[in-house]
């Protein structure tokens, strides 16, 4: 199912832009999440650009949540978290599914959208035994241009760019060469490649297609100064979130979110203000982007 709002910009070639559900029924707590969803699609109908949830609603592929499911989803009745493989059983069985960053790329490749933004993307987990984030082998299959803030402060960030990188995902800084912690501006860790603005990374995407690339262009940009937490305060806060996962024996996807609500009780609430920040300039940007390569394909 896609919106009567998003099918109309998909038609006339005016700008969209994905957002995932994950982080609204799963990553934020209530009311945050509401707070979250309204400043996104602000940021981008602000830049005439069309905002789209993806989500499974009682088993429907959706692009373009939008009231009383979206109402369901903020409240997080009986929504499950889907991920790239969940997805096909979501469908068969009629379920309401919140999508990841990897089932969001899935639910964008399925119906045509190319610029997805989302706060920080999964990547490797720092604690044995292994745990990798599907999102990484859907970036490397998906032609989307994803905005984030990097991958997010509780996972090895090292071994999550190297990942990346053997992968064969573009990964682009915009207007920074430092891989971004998410909740933290610098990691210390250099990007490949940075660009300093959406025109320049629609020219990268573009070489990307005609040298048929089949992934996605990675564009990491660092949370806004003034919401951006230290580098020590985060690293602190994900020490003690791991000590009580470990402690509590959680596995697999309950891990995530478990981790984000640790790190947000450690920091008194200022990582959930980063995180609020940050999806709102992660969407913003990748209206401009957007808007951009609209620009471009008219001119062509
Ligand atoms: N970033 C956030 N909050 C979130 C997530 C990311 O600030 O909730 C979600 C995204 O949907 C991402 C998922 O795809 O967490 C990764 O989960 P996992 O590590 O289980 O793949
Ligand atoms: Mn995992």
């Amino acid at each position: 199912m896609i919106s009567a709002a998003v099918r109309a910009a998909l038609d006339e070639g005016r700008p969209v832009v994905a957002l995932e559900s994950s982080v609204l029924a799963q990553g934020l707590p209530i009311p945050a999440n509401r707070e979250a969803e309204r400043r996104m699609r602000a940021a981008i109908t602000a830049r005439h650009a069309t905002p789209a949830i993806t989500a499974v609603v009682r088993g429907a592929v959706t692009v373009g949540l939008e009231g009383a499911d979206l109402e369901r989803f903020l409240r997080r009745e009986g929504v499950g978290k889907v991920s790239a493989r969940d997805l096909p059983v979501a469908v068969a069985q009629g379920a309401d599914g919140a999508t990841t960053v990897a089932a969001t790329l899935a639910c964008c490749v399925a119906s045509g959208l190319e610029v997805f933004a989302t706060g920080g993307i999964g990547g490797v987990h720092r604690d044995a035994p292994y745990d990798e984030s599907a999102d990484l082998a859907e970036l490397a299959r998906s032609p989307v241009t994803v905005v984030c803030a990097g991958a997010k402060s509780i996972l090895d960030l090292p071994a999550t760019l190297e990942r990346l990188e053997s992968l064969g995902v573009t990964v682009v800084g915009y207007r920074t060469s430092e891989f971004p912690g998410f909740f933290t501006a610098g990691t210390g860790l250099p990007v490949p490649a940075r660009a300093e603005s959406a025109d320049e990374l629609v020219a990268i995407e573009r070489a990307m297609r005609a040298l048929g690339r089949p992934g996605a262009l990675l564009v990491v940009q660092p949370p806004p100064a003034a919401d951006a937490l230290g580098r020590e305060e985060v690293e602190r806060a994900v020490a003690g979130a791991l000590d009580s996962a470990r402690a509590s024996g959680l596995r697999g996807a309950a891990v995530t979110p478990f981790l984000l609500a640790a790190v947000e009780a450690a920091t008194e609430g200022r990582s959930l203000r980063a995180n609020l920040a940050l999806l709102e300039a992660n969407a913003a940007l990748a209206a401009e982007i957007a808007a951009s390569r609209a620009r471009g394909a008219q001119r062509r």
